[in-house]
């Protein structure tokens, strides 16, 4: 027996350190959590406890195989690698013959390893001179409403949230979504914090915080104006770290005379006392800590909202303190891996046009030059995805050729021309950086690749050699590509592999004294970049979502509840639905007995849910969890096992952020009648 170091692969911002104790025969028989990781403390969360299960799941593509039948049909037959090389290769060659632009290549955070995400890939893309994709369905509007307010990705040490005094958990279902900083917040609480979670549904996490606040979705924006209001006008902001730290504070006091506490009532659906109650006890407790989650930022007017709320810590100095502050995510602490030579964005071969992955719907049906060939890894559009109706038009269009790189015979895959069987993280090696936390990891394989399955980077090496493409930087081995990495901070793959993992240095309170990643060096409440860069306010400001009661009375009166579809606990994104579909109740819809009553909807009985952009089917759960004129389907299921072979999607709009480009998975508007 041996005990193998690895990294939990998935789009989560805990990033745990993992050990896989492997038999003589080269079997990995248990996948536990390393205790002796500072943050991630060796829990692992219920989706990840058995992992090996999923890896030698019986379901597994283990060969490449060819389509056999029509598209989204699922039907497939297998082929040797030689084959499946020249198909794809050949394929590619004659859409690159006409217009390199007509290859798109898509893919997320299946895995967040740099290497298996991010790297041959790349190199190999850029070389063809394909399409770029702008990788947008996540994050991107929180990002860019950071990147305007304090410089980048970055925020409060995560590792000092036990000290805060106060916690606001701003739409993050932290129990189910980013289980290890609960840890911190637990102990934060037993030295007296107060814990209150804003969130438009009464969680797992709301439900043991010691507060809920139901704000209605997509006005959280408005939420932080009126909370800033309330500390201006009772004069409990920092002047002192105003002056010093910040930019824009005289026009932002302006600016907040526009959002007085009723107006701010309306807008939210939270009452005036409420409202005033978290903005004194916020400013009041100084080391004040907001946890900022995406699920705020999936509206028109998200990118703002991040931005205003990241504001709110500079007003009242929270900075100063560790634990004080905010955090969306660490990404930005990692600026110093060399992303550049991992991905070489040198090679690029002329000036191929970008597609927004957001609109994956509308690039297949109507992009010019036409979409010619599709190459999917580490995701999963034909499920998650929005404005799946013209997904699926675009995955059957019979003059596409479609290559999906998979672990599982999912939704996309079915879609596919060519199956190529990728390794899980078992079964290759990998370095990552974390959004929840800030140490660098190493991955290494504990078992041999399944079946005929290979890594993505050497499935890219092997296309890219098919297709005649000559490079040095085609060459590179995986351990090449992760020195070349991790040479940007100075560390050595040998010591990683030696250490498991090498802590950024991030002080306690890293903006106690300003130094923000801004071209000013402060936290710009006035930004000037919001203007020149994205034609925006350059101040904080309430967008609106597109499709809500006050915003769009009209749509209102015919879709009159907003739809949300947050994270369901057993799933991460689509990942883990054909492993854990019975640990969650199918499809459902949670809607509040006021909304329920009048539609005639009953407690487990199915409901049809609709808009303008389509429909799904889901059992209705009538429930007070979720406030009255909202519903919430927990996502996200594959189509082919929802009722009707499409799922919350259907309904979601392909519109995007205010910035970033982002999906607006929760602007939308929909009604629901008890299905047939
Ligand atoms: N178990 C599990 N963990 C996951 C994932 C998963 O699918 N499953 N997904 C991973 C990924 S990719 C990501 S990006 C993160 C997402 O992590 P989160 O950002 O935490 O996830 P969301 O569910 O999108 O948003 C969290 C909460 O926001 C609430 N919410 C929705 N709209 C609004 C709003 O307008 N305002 C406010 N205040 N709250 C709102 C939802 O009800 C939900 O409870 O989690 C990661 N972790
Ligand atoms: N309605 C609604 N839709 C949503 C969301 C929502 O909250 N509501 N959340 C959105 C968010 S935040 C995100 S991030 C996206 C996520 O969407 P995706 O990035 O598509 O994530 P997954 O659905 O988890 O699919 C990842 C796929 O990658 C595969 N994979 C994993 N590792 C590897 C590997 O090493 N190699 C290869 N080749 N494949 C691998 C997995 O088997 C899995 O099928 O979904 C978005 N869609
Ligand atoms: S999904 Fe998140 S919480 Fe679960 S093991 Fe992976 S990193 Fe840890
Ligand atoms: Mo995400």
């Amino acid at each position: 027996m041996k005990t193998i170091r690895a990294v939990c692969p998935h789009d989560c911002p805990d990033t745990c350190a993992m050990l896989v104790d492997v038999d003589d025969n080269g079997r990995a028989v248990r996948v536990r959590g390393d205790a002796g990781h500072p943050f991630t403390h060796g829990g692992l969360c219920v989706k990840v406890n058995h992992y090996e299960r999923r890896t030698y799941n019986p379901g597994r593509v283990l060969h490449p195989m060819k389509r056999a039948g029509a598209k989204g049909s699922g039907k497939f037959e297998r082929i040797s690698w030689d084959e499946a090389l020249d198909t794809v290769a050949m394929n590619l060659k004659r859409v690159a013959a006409g217009d390199p632009q007509g290859i798109l290549p898509y893919s997320y955070a299946g895995t967040m390893g740099l290497l298996q995400g991010s790297s041959m890939d790349r190199r190999f893309f850029h070389m063809l001179g394909a399409s770029l994709l702008d990788r947008t369905i996540c994050a991107t509007a929180g990002m860019f409403g950071m990147r305007y307010t304090v410089g980048a990705s970055v925020g409060t040490n995560p590792e000092t949230v036990d000290r805060a005094r106060f916690i606001l958990i701003w739409g993050s279902n932290m129990i189910t979504s980013n289980v290890h900083l609960w840890r911190y917040i637990l102990r934060a609480r037993a030295n007296g914090a107060r814990v209150v979670t804003i969130d438009p549904l009464r969680t797992r996490t709301a439900e043991q915080s010691d507060e809920h606040v139901p704000i209605i979705p997509g006005t959280d924006g408005a939420l932080a104006l009126g909370m800033m209001h309330v500390i201006v006008r009772e004069g409990l902001h920092d002047r002192d770290y105003l002056a010093r730290h910040t930019i824009g504070f005289d026009r932002l006091e302006k600016r907040l005379e526009e959002y007085p506490v009723p107006r701010v009532s309306e807008i939210t659906g939270i009452p005036v006392e409420t409202i005033e109650r978290l903005a004194r006890e916020y400013a009041n407790a100084k080391a004040s800590f907001i946890r900022a989650n995406y699920g705020l930022q999936r509206h028109a007017g998200g990118g703002m909202a991040i931005r205003t709320i990241f504001c709110m810590p500079a007003l009242i100095g929270a900075w100063r303190y560790p634990g004080g502050g905010a955090l969306l995510s660490t990404g930005g602490f990692y600026a110093k891996l060399d992303f550049a030579s991992l991905e070489r964005s040198d090679l690029i071969k002329g000036h191929p046009r970008t597609i927004n992955m957001s609109r994956l719907g509308e690039a297949l049906t109507s992009a010019d030059p036409k979409v010619r060939a599709l190459v999917v890894y580490n995701s999963n559009p034909a499920a998650i995805a929005p404005n799946q109706q013209r997904v699926l038009e675009g995955l059957r269009r019979e003059d596409l050729f479609t290559v999906v790189l998979e672990h599982f015979q999912t939704d996309t895959a079915d879609h596919a021309d060519i199956v190529l069987p990728a390794t899980t993280q078992l079964e290759h090696m990998d370095i990552h950086k974390s959004y929840g936390h800030t140490y660098v990891m190493l991955n290494s394989p504990s078992i041999l690749p399944l079946g005929e399955a290979k890594p993505n980077t050497e499935i890219f090496r092997l296309i890219a050699d098919r297709l005649g493409l000559v490079h040095p930087a085609l060459k590179d081995s995986d351990e090449a590509m992760a020195q070349q990495a991790l040479g940007g901070i100075g560390i050595k793959l040998e010591d990683l592999k030696t250490a498991g993992w090498v802590k950024l240095p991030v002080a306690d309170a890293p903006f106690a004294n300003g130094g923000f990643p801004t071209p000013s060096g402060k936290c710009e409440l006035y930004s000037e970049r919001m203007e020149s860069i994205e034609h925006l306010d350059p101040l904080p400001a309430y967008i609106p979502p597109r499709e809500n009661r006050l915003s769009n009375r009209a749509l209102a009166q015919t879709y009159p509840l907003a739809l949300i579809s947050p994270p369901a606990h057993h799933f991460l994104n689509s990942t883990f639905v054909n492993l854990f579909q019975d640990a969650e109740v199918g499809p459902t819809l949670e809607i509040h007995p006021e909304d329920a009553a009048p539609r005639e909807i009953q407690d487990g009985l199915p409901v049809r849910i609709f808009n303008g952009r389509g429909d799904f089917v889901a059992k209705a759960v009538v429930t007070d969890r979720v406030r009255s004129g909202v519903v919430s389907a927990a996502s996200t299921w594959w189509n082919k096992m929802s009722p009707g072979g499409r799922n919350v999607n259907s309904t979601t709009s392909g519109e995007v952020t205010d910035i970033g480009g982002g999906a607006t998975f929760y602007d939308n508007l929909v009604e629901v009648r008890p299905a047939d």
